[in-house]
């Protein structure tokens, strides 16, 4: 089973959201536990700060380094990064990180894994968290979100989604999008009109080959519109024709 623990100055951001699909489906199923931590338990001092002004001035308030070794030392009884036992990664989720992509989640989807979650908050957190505890600095995006509570969220889902048996249709994701580096091609379901919208006719013909190249040449076609750097990137051979 694959631990999950998130630390958090908000724990109760994530009472519900693991609750739903396959994430809680993976969680009755005991592929997955998820724990919360709250950092203010942690906090020594009887105002229970976790924060506090930068040495050196200037702006905003910086999260203590003290609760943080603290809570990661009660989760896993060491807080030297050299002695974590095999599999554990230690992660703090900030804008300053390496970009979140499906690479990365599919290196910490490990089924026997254990990954701890540490959310920044404020402007900052202070360094000694990075140099002494973190394995793992990670970042999902190119935006500024107010802590690291929603890049939780999405790097847990991305996670889960991946160890085997969480999803029902096994093979699922392997014709994920971006599995092969491209976009997912596009889907149609009922009704064949829809306003006056057709249904490809490609699709209903029932000529395999023939969709199955169509799809191929859509996903190409659309990546290169959106995201013509993943087109350098992926194993795509000539571009489609244009007809
Ligand atoms: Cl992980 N944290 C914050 N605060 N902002 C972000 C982020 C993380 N990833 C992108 N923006």
């Amino acid at each position: 089973m694959m631990r999950i623990d998130i630390l958090t100055i908000f724990p109760e951001f994530f009472t519900e959201v693991f609750d739903f699909g396959i994430i809680r489906r993976a969680r009755e199923a005991g592929i997955v536990e998820i724990g919360v931590t709250d950092i203010r338990d942690f906090a020594a001092d009887k105002h229970r700060k976790t924060d506090d002004r930068p040495f050196g001035g200037g702006e905003g308030m910086v999260m203590k380094c003290e609760p943080i070794f603290l809570a990661v030392e009660d989760l896993l009884g060491t807080a030297e990064r050299e002695e974590y036992p095999a599999g554990t990664r230690v992660v703090l989720l900030t804008p300053q990180g390496r970009p979140l992509d499906q690479a990365l989640v599919k290196d910490l989807s490990d089924e026997d894994g254990r990954i701890l979650i540490i959310c920044g908050r404020y402007e900052g957190i202070d360094e000694r968290v990075s140099e002494a505890l973190v394995t793992d600095e990670i970042s999902i995006g190119d935006y500024v979100l107010s802590g690291g509570e929603p890049a939780a969220v999405v790097m847990t889902d991305a996670i889960i989604r991946l160890l085997p048996e969480a999803l029902g249709n096994e093979s699922s994701a392997e014709r994920d999008s971006f599995s092969d580096g491209i976009f997912d091609f596009p889907n149609y379901t009922q009704p064949r009109n829809f306003r006056g919208m057709e249904v490809p006719e490609v699709l209903l013909g029932g000529n395999h080959a023939e969709i199955e190249a169509w799809r191929r040449e859509k996903a190409i076609d659309k990546t290169r519109k959106i995201r013509k750097d993943l087109i350098e990137g992926a194993a795509v051979e000539d571009p489609p024709i244009k007809k």
